[in-house]
């Protein structure tokens, strides 16, 4: 790599929560996105209750206090909503990554085989997203983890949006060139 060279992207230090930010560039083959954070503990579980975790499951994982995600988007529109090429969920209590793509503001089919579940309440993670000519390849605490296909053509991707129950530390930007 060339530091600086062909507009090389300054690591995201801190950022607060919801982010919200532009990847310069684009995605492309061999591009990199690295992510380190950490899972804030959903403490306010035990204020819900039992009842309360309960009615939530039942309903859908939405409201459960200990998800976040991480989304590859087609923009930063709200209204409507951005398309979201990969919207990469873990929901920690469930013990899932449910992985989706938006279009038209309507969630296609969910995804959500996966091995061992590598996240954990009150843990830092590292995850890179690498994308590939027919798919992102994302790897977890260095090993290989899922692998989501592109629904929607990853030429269309500028922007990445976190939010949740997480803190990040960094985000950085490889061009893998
Ligand atoms: O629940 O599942 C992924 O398939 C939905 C959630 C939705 C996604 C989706 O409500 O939540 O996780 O952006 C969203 O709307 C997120 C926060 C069937």
């Amino acid at each position: 790599a060339y530091p600086g060279f062909g507009g090389m992207q300054t690591p995201v230090m801190n950022p607060g929560i919801p982010y919200i930010g532009e990847i310069q560039g684009g995605v492309q083959p061999g591009k990199m996105i690295t992510i380190q954070g950490f899972v804030i503990p959903g403490a306010d579980r035990w204020a819900l209750g039992l009842w309360g975790v309960m009615v939530r499951m039942l309903q859908n994982n939405t409201t459960l206090p200990s998800r976040f995600h991480v989304n590859l988007q087609c923009g930063a529109s709200t209204q409507p909503r951005a398309d979201i090429a990969m919207h990469f969920n873990p929901r920690v209590m469930a013990g899932v990554v449910v992985r989706n793509c938006l279009q038209n503001q309507a969630w296609g089919a969910e995804e959500k085989q996966h091995g061992p579940f590598p996240f954990a309440m009150g843990q830092n993670f590292e995850m890179i997203i690498l994308t590939e000519p027919d798919k992102f390849k994302v790897a977890v605490n260095g090993q290989h983890f899922l692998e989501f296909r592109h629904r929607i053509p990853y030429q269309r991707v500028n922007t990445l949006a976190i939010d949740g129950k997480v803190q990040i530390q960094a985000i950085r930007f490889d061009s893998g060139m």
